[in-house]
Order: structure tokens, then sequence, then C-alpha cells
């Protein structure tokens, strides 16, 4: 590949990451950072010898299959990749990267922070002063969920999962988790983690429930309505991962019907759309919802357009980039 690759930038990234792209690469950015429509990322892809996308861009095979051929590398912005057809991809010959670790921490604390939100009803407390509601202390008033002592399912133990179980262990939670297999043992130990080989068997005996896998075509759905309904009534669903992982109407209508005591989510299946009914929920304090920010940090996304750049640098110097997407993680 040329030295100085066209670089297409679908978002606005931080400035000194944008600085930087600019002075290695012939880089086009998105200035008003508006998402680009289905045409112009076809555009983009007809021009482009790199693409830096992120979540927002569906970047499927119809869209692949107008690249121009010069599009070689698709160095995502994000960790999560499944806005892209890597598969689709990588039978035309373009390499995937993406940036996993430097979002792990952060995504763990908004998992966390979330948790306390819902249990101990902090949105619903945090109104109360500023719309000038507050009459004063009562023994009786905005009583939540003690969290210590209670048990947290964790789906998926991957680099977030693990990062969450040492912040719940700290602050008492018992860790149980379910995985595809087991995280080593050392790790287990160290967290004094139950493994559950059973999802079905965990979601019955939780107290929280935490998201933290990646989407793929195995995890859509996994909490499907049948499982959610394993879950205890009183018990709390947390997501930070993907929300195609959970059926969201399954969802809105067991925490309608009492059925789950509440949910804290960060993302959703049809995003930016958010459910009308879940909305309705979130007025009446039963579940509390962010607007996809579990990464957003101003470090955090330093770190990622540091990965992107290194990974299309090392990607042009005829390297391997250390971040590819392989088949066996989809
Ligand atoms: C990012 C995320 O903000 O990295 C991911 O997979 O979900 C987010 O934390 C977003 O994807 C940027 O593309």
């Amino acid at each position: 590949m040329k030295k100085r690759p066209v670089v297409v930038v679908t978002r606005r990234l931080p400035d000194v990451i944008e600085t930087r792209l600019r002075e290695l690469f012939d880089t086009r950015l998105n200035l008003e950072d508006h998402p680009l429509s289905r045409e112009e990322l076809v555009e983009a892809v007809k021009i482009a010898d790199v693409l830096v996308p992120t979540v927002t861009d569906e970047i499927d095979a119809p869209v692949l299959s107008q690249a121009g051929p010069n599009l070689k590398l698709i160095a995502n912005f994000g960790t999560g990749v499944d806005h892209i057809d890597v598969e689709a991809a990588l039978a035309r010959g373009i390499t995937v990267t993406n940036t996993p670790g430097v979002l792990t921490e952060d995504t763990a604390d908004m998992t966390m922070a979330l948790i306390l939100a819902v249990a101990r009803r902090i949105p619903e407390g945090a109104r109360i002063i500023p719309e000038g509601k507050w009459a004063g202390w009562s023994p009786t008033w905005m009583l939540g969920r003690r969290i210590t002592g209670k048990r947290l399912g964790i789906v998926g133990m991957g680099r977030i999962g693990q990062a969450l179980a040492r912040r719940a262990k700290a602050f008492g939670l018992s860790i149980h988790y379910h995985n595809r297999r087991h995280v080593p043992p050392k790790i287990e130990a160290e967290l004094e983690a139950t493994y559950w080989e059973s999802l079905d068997q965990m979601l019955a005996r939780m107290d929280i429930v935490s998201i933290n896998c990646p989407h793929t075509p195995a995890t859509y759905h996994l909490l499907s309505a049948r499982r959610l309904k394993l879950m205890k009534p009183d018990s709390i669903l947390v997501n930070t991962a993907r929300g195609e992982v959970v059926d969201e109407s399954a969802l809105t209508r067991l925490i309608e019907a009492g059925a789950i005591g509440g949910a804290g989510l960060d993302v959703f299946e049809e995003e930016p759309a958010v459910n009308p009914r879940l909305v309705r929920l979130a007025r009446q304090g039963k579940v509390v919802l962010l607007p996809h920010m579990g990464s957003a940090t101003h470090e955090g996304r330093i770190a990622m357009g540091d990965k992107v750049i290194v990974n299309i640098k090392s990607f042009i110097d005829g390297h391997k980039p250390p971040d590819r997407v392989l088949p066996s993680m989809l």
C-alpha cells in the first residue's frame, strides 16, 4: 500500500488523534460529525485505502460489494465489530482491526455504576433536589436494595467481565459467571468466582445479571424471553455490551409485569431509538437508561485513536496489525 494512503474517518475523533492522522496520512475527516448516510458510506468505501468507521456505521456485505479496489484495511474505532460484516470483508481481502483492551476499565466502571444506580435508585434521588421536591428526610423513603452479600452473574468473562468482577468483589458481591470456557484457575481463584456451565441455572439464582459478551450470531438474544423468565422477580439486569444480546421487548414486558425487578441499560437493539415503554419505565424509576456511554472518557477515546493509528501504520509498513479481527473471534 502507498505510504500516504487515503484514510476516511467516518466520525469526529479527539483533536490530537485527528491531527496525528492528518500528519501521517491523506486523511479525510467528518468535521460536522454527522452519522454517515448509506450513500456517504458507499462513497467512503469507494475512495478509501483505509476506512476508520465506528459503531454508527453499518458496513454490511452490500456496502462492501461497492468498495473500490484500494480498500485494504478497515481500522475500526471501537472494540465491538458487529456493525461490520467481517467475513465479507475478509473474503474481499480486506483486513479488519479493532481497539480492544483500552476501554475495559471504563466500561467496567460504568457497569458497576449502573448496578449501583438501579439498586440504590440514584437517578431518581438525584432528580429530587433540582426539581424542588425534597420535603426532608424520612426513615422509609427512597429505600433501595443493598448490594453487599448479593450474587452477581456475569455473562461473558472476557476482559470487561473480569474487570467488573474485581470491582464487584470489592463491593462484597459474590461472583458467578457463564462463559464458553472457564477462565484460568488463577483468575477464578483470585475472584473467588463460580463457573456455571448452564446459563439457565445461573440466571435462576442471581440477584444481579450483567451482560459482558460481544454480540455475535451465537449471542443474538442469548437472553431470550424464555431465559429472562428464569430470573428472580427482584433481580436486576445490567447491559453495557450490545442491545442485541437481550430480547429488549421481552425484558420490558417482564419488568412491567414485576417479573424482573429492574434494569440498567447502556445499549439498545435499535440505537439511537429506544423502546418508548422502556422510557416510561425509566420515568417510573424502574430502569436506568444511558446513551451508550460506557467507554466515553477522554483518556479512553485517545487510547482508542492511538490504537487505530498503530494498526494503520503497521499495516502500511507491511506488518500484521496488532489488533486484527480473526474469523475465530466471530
Ligand atoms: C465505543 C463500544 O464507544 O468499543 C465498543 O465496542 O461499544 C463503545 O464503547 C463504540 O463502539 C465506538 O465505535
